[in-house]
């Protein structure tokens, strides 16, 4: 019943056309200090190892030339320089991540903010600020469309009417659930244009199963051309009610 693409869109492959749903920089943050972790454990555990075969070969070594293998059980130089690296291996790791996950805070204000509200059993996008609100029946696979502009920033608020649904974008493997009593609020940024089917992904009643929407992605320009036509019907008085809705073959 819901096609893979949308009408007039180009449905990419698995993580085209931006990081819906991504703190903008989470994913690469976390890519970055878990990239520098690796090395770290890579190093660690190679000059421990090193250390082993190495003791276990002068050992060896010693016991083939008749010497007694060494009995002394202290060394305050060599335990106290390697607690030293590893304390400051440690204070390295807690100082990368706090600085590295501080930095999506830094993200430029968003341009576009849009009130998503789920419901049994459709979708509402509201765009703040505009008087523009997008709502279909859901029915008969009239679905309501999510249009928003690539390259900017969009901040995002997701909130249900009645039961717990779930925010589902496969193509971008986006999830977020939506509570009837608190906000799920991030800022996103797509980078392509496109279309991209969504769904309900948390059962939430008799017809969960048509709980569908699109993700349009279109550039700044075409978006302020469909925002001013959709204000512009607003102000023609033309009933917002499921005008929207795309009907699907
Ligand atoms: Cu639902």
């Amino acid at each position: 019943m819901l096609r893979e693409a949308g009408p007039g869109g180009n449905d990419g492959p698995v993580g085209q056309g931006g990081r819906f749903g991504d703190s903008l920089n989470s994913r690469h943050v976390f890519g970055h200090v878990f990239g520098i972790e690796v090395v770290i454990a890579c190093v660690v555990f190679g000059a421990v190892l090193g250390l082993i075969v190495l003791a276990g070969i002068w050992s060896h070594h010693k016991r083939r030339n008749g010497q007694e293998p060494w009995r002394k059980s202290e060394h305050h130089l060599v335990e106290g320089t390697y607690t030293v690296v590893l304390a400051g291996v440690t204070a390295f790791i807690v100082f990368l991540s706090f600085t590295s996950n501080a930095k999506p805070a830094h993200v430029p204000p968003a341009k576009v903010g849009v009130y998503v509200t789920a419901y049994q059993w459709c979708w509402r996008f509201t765009y703040q600020g505009t008087g523009v609100s997008i709502t279909a029946t859901c029915e008969d696979g009239h679905v309501p469309t999510l249009e928003l502009p690539t390259h900017t920033v969009v901040h995002m608020s997701l909130i249900s009417a009645d039961v717990v649904h779930e925010m589902w974008v496969p193509h971008l493997r986006f999830k977020m659930e939506a509570f009837p009593d608190h906000v799920n609020a991030w800022d996103t940024e797509l980078y392509s244009t496109g279309t991209w089917p969504g769904r309900c992904s948390e059962f939430c009643g008799i017809y969960h199963y048509a709980m569908h929407f699109y993700l349009k992605a279109v550039t700044p320009a075409t978006f302020t051309t469909w925002l001013h036509g959709e204000q512009a019907k607003l102000h023609s008085g033309h009933t917002l009610a499921g005008n929207s809705g795309e009907a699907l073959p």
